[in-house]
């Protein structure tokens, strides 16, 4: 039983020596120190020696586990620090390695453009407001003095939710609403989707954005159109830019006029970007039909108004000499990138 109580110490040790990992040395616990383990099997035979024998055979076993409890204990540790070591290795930290940059993109030219109109207006004293995309009919033409037969409702040119509701074709139902809920003096301009039922091509999109204005006030007249958009023209296009006011019909205004800048390449000469012109048309305007003043519960005999109204691809595709305006929405980075 010595010799076998032995054996086991040295067969343990010589285990122990080429454990790799914690599983493997929970199963040479168990096959050496575990209930049906080689060790309690020779305990379990104790019974059978004579009382001289016993003491000391029990003193060796004792002695034997003892060890073997010992170096596993001192072999966990091992594997502990070793584990330890590997994973400080593993997340080591390099700080003299180039950083990753972070890449930011830019704004997108409409958002440029619009920034820029946003803070000319502000700058002046108006308000930004803002409305639904889809609209009732009341709200896009009826209000706005576009009676039923209107060539603009034709279902060639509006997308048609239901017989009442609409995407709305102009930001005007904004400023429709705003009339309905503040009372003069209203300042405000309406930036925004639009939607025509148009078929894509370098001009034309079904979605688009447009900008409105509206001023709203006792004794507003044309002189006070004239001179707020001549200095919005100074401002987006330099101190020489030289505006004309060529007169127009729109039916929601009354007088109307389109308001052309002097060609910005050519000074008036004529050339290839204003196409023999001389001018290019930037926006069209008016005095505010005394009709949607009442629609709006307005007195016309009170107040007056003028309002406005802007295509924003065609001011950004001036600005940047773009001709193709599905550009815009294509989001190619490579043209993004350019502003
Ligand atoms: C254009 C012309 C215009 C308006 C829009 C407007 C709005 C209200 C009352 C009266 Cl609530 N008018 N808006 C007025 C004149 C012209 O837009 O060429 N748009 C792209």
């Amino acid at each position: 039983m010595k010799t076998a109580l032995e054996a086991i110490r040295a067969a343990a040790q010589q285990e122990l020596s080429q454990i790799a990992d914690a599983k493997a040395l929970e199963g040479l616990r168990v096959k050496y120190l575990g209930k049906k383990g080689e060790l309690t099997a020779i305990l379990k035979q104790m019974g059978s020696l004579s009382a001289e024998e016993r003491p000391i055979i029990g003193q060796l076993a004792n002695e034997v586990r003892a060890d073997i409890e010992a170096r596993m204990e001192a072999c966990q540790r091992e594997l502990k620090a070793r584990l330890q070591e590997q994973q400080l290795k593993n997340e080591t930290l390099d700080v003299t390695m180039p950083g990753k940059r972070n890449v930011i993109g830019n704004k997108h030219p409409l958002n440029l453009v619009l920034d820029e109109i946003k803070e000319i207006f502000l700058g002046m004293g108006f308000d930004i407001v803002s409305g639904p995309e889809v609209e009732y009919d009341y709200y896009n033409f009826e209000a706005l003095n576009i009676p039923k037969n209107h060539p603009a409702r034709d279902t060639q040119d509006t997308f048609y939710i239901n017989d009442n509701i609409v995407l709305r074709t102009q930001t005007s139902p904004c400023q429709i609403r705003t009339m309905e809920t503040r009372k003069p003096p209203i300042r405000v301009i309406a930036p925004g989707r639009v939607y025509r039922s148009d078929a894509v091509d370098a001009t034309h999109s079904p979605l688009f954005h447009q900008i409105e204005g509206l001023v709203v006030d006792k004794g507003v007249t044309m002189a006070d159109l004239k001179g707020t958009l001549e200095t919005f023209a100074k401002i987006l296009y330099g101190p020489d830019a030289k505006t004309r006011f060529r007169p127009h019909h729109f039916p929601f205004t009354e007088p109307s006029a389109e308001m052309d800048v002097m060609c910005f390449h050519c000074h008036g000469e004529g050339c290839r970007l204003c196409k023999g012109e001389g001018w290019i048309e930037i926006l069209g305007c008016g005095m505010v039909h005394p009709k949607v003043l009442q629609n709006c519960g307005i007195d016309p005999e009170v107040y007056s108004g003028f309002a406005l109204g802007m295509g924003l691809e065609r001011v950004a595709m001036r600005r940047y000499n773009i001709d193709d305006l599905r550009l815009f929405y294509e989001n190619d980075v490579r043209f993004l990138s350019q502003f």
